[in-house]
């Protein structure tokens, strides 16, 4: 049997076959949306080829993370969702006796090499936009099948008595023995690691994609790119939805509810608004069409028009209006437990866990929106220092060093925050360090704007460090360098935007 992805079928087989021979291995996985994904597809593989397992989370697999894991009794370590990058460091434990590393990962691998490397850039697969994390574990699965499909303890039927009470089957009720049917989870994982560009998945996810349609645990379709059509009012919806500018109904509470008023359709049940998912196809088109017209009568420029439609990814075992039938919001469900530290929550979910520890993640994800709408109103209410060529604030400790980040990016367009300049935002890591995030726009990009470059450069012109993406970067300094740090972003800046503004 060939795998989803022929170009890593080789090295995922030998990575099996590695994990099969070890009597016990410790998974470590990543703590977001897809490091959770990934873990939760590897423990299910794990679990479904009968090999003992335990699994651990870090935020940051630094030295000391790893040393930690050596200090482990374990001969063999899965690492998910990371690994690569720290390579010099893991392979020093390997050389040393310590464990052996089994890695499926999708992140820019480190100078150094080992033999249980399951990452798609070794093989010319673009880690960034055809696999995540979430995608090699998958690979990792699909082989873990055949492998242990392989060995003659397992030959003939699968036992599918009913479940054993051991209540960490994976997503689905029935578990398959080719472990397809864990391809939901992993779109969920690349969705989530923000892989889907112009509205759909690509490459090596699209096999991905395939897989679970034809194991019947998700479902494709076009419609509309909003995010929230499982769970959102549909005013809220239109009112949130701010990818694809609409005037007069995105971030216009009364302008998105005057539009649905406008329309020849029933869309309240019992005085209560209904939600994307609940409508009928005719429901959808008449609203999207509405939508589309409106975008086009108020100047919306027909290449942003087309964002409003994109390839929905639905998981067809959860209900209408969960949170989970949808790889966006689950994948946001995700995020909220891994911001809050708790990644056992986000696992629990992942392995099909419901009743409490559903209840949990939705408690910590209505937490995070109230943070996240709180400090917007902070900084919209304190406003933003403007330097020449970028603005900037401090929270202190008044907003979660994990979420500053998202604020700063969402305070931008408010009263006084402009978004001409890049925004920059300080937040206290602890009492020896600040967190810096920086949001810029797309169209400051396009202008030269790289704020990966600028807060990796100028953080560690103050003795700290950074980097990340052109358009959203973050960095950690010494607490009280931030006036240096400060001076040195602004020239940067301006540097990158040519001076003539
Ligand atoms: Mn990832």
């Amino acid at each position: 049997m060939t795998g989803p992805v022929p170009e890593l079928e080789e090295r995922a087989i030998a990575c099996a076959n590695r994990l099969c021979a070890a009597d016990r291995v410790l998974l470590a996985s990543h703590i977001d949306a897809d490091g959770l994904t990934s873990a939760a597809i590897a423990a299910s593989a794990l679990e479904r080829a009968e090999i003992p397992f335990e699994t651990v989370f870090e935020k940051q697999l630094d030295e000391a993370a790893i040393a930690g894991i050596a200090a482990r009794a374990y001969d063999t370590v899965l690492f998910t969702d990371f690994g690569s990058g720290q390579l010099d460091v893991i392979s020093e434990h390997e050389r040393a006796g310590d464990f052996t590393p089994v890695i499926a990962d999708h992140h820019q691998p480190a100078d150094e090499e080992t033999e249980f490397h399951l990452n798609p850039l070794l093989f010319g697969i673009n880690g960034a936009s055809e696999l995540s994390g979430a995608g090699a574990s998958y690979v990792l699965a699909r082989a873990l099948a055949d492998v242990a499909d392989a060995t003659p303890a397992t030959d003939g039927e699968l036992a599918t008595d009913g479940g054993t009470g051991t209540g960490t089957g994976a997503t689905s009720r029935r578990p398959r023995t080719d472990n397809r049917d864990l391809a939901a989870l992993a779109v969920v994982g690349a969705v989530g690691d923000m892989q889907a560009s112009g509205g759909e998945l690509h490459g090596a996810n699209e096999a991905i994609v395939d897989d679970g349609v034809e194991a019947g645990v998700l479902e494709t379709g076009t419609d509309l790119a909003l995010y929230g059509k499982q769970t959102r009012p549909l005013p809220k919806l239109l009112e949130y939805a701010t990818d694809v500018y609409i005037p007069g109904i995105s971030n216009d509470e009364s302008g998105a509810l005057r539009f649905l008023d406008g329309l020849d359709l029933e869309l309240k049940d019992d005085g209560e608004w209904r939600r994307w998912a609940e409508l009928t196809a005719d429901e959808k088109q008449c609203l999207a069409s509405a939508l589309v017209q409106r975008a086009v009568s108020r100047g919306v420029p027909a290449s942003k028009i087309d964002g409003l439609v994109g390839t929905s990814y639905v998981l067809s075992a959860e209900p209408v209006g969960s949170e989970l039938r949808d790889a966006s919001e689950f994948s946001t469900l995700l995020n909220a437990t891994a911001r809050y530290d708790r990644a056992d929550v986000g696992l629990g979910v992942c392995l099909g866990n419901r009743g409490d520890t559903l209840e949990r993640a939705r408690t910590l994800l209505r937490n995070h929106r109230r943070n996240l709408s709180e400090g917007i109103d902070l900084v919209t209410r304190e406003g933003v220092t403007h330097e020449e060529h970028v603005q900037w604030f401090h929270a202190g400790d008044r907003i979660r060093e994990t979420i500053v980040g998202i604020v700063a990016g969402m305070a931008v367009g408010n009263d006084g925050i402009s978004r001409e300049k890049p925004i920059v935002a300080f937040a206290d890591k602890n009492d020896d360090d600040v967190k810096v995030s920086a949001r810029g726009t797309h169209s400051l990009v396009r202008k030269g704007l790289d704020l990966s470059a600028v807060l990796g450069e100028a953080s560690r012109a103050v003795g700290g460090d950074g980097g990340g993406h052109d358009v959203a970067a973050g960095a950690t300094v010494p607490t009280g360098a931030e006036e240096a740090f400060l001076e040195c972003v602004d020239e940067l800046v301006g540097e990158q935007l040519g001076s003539e503004r």
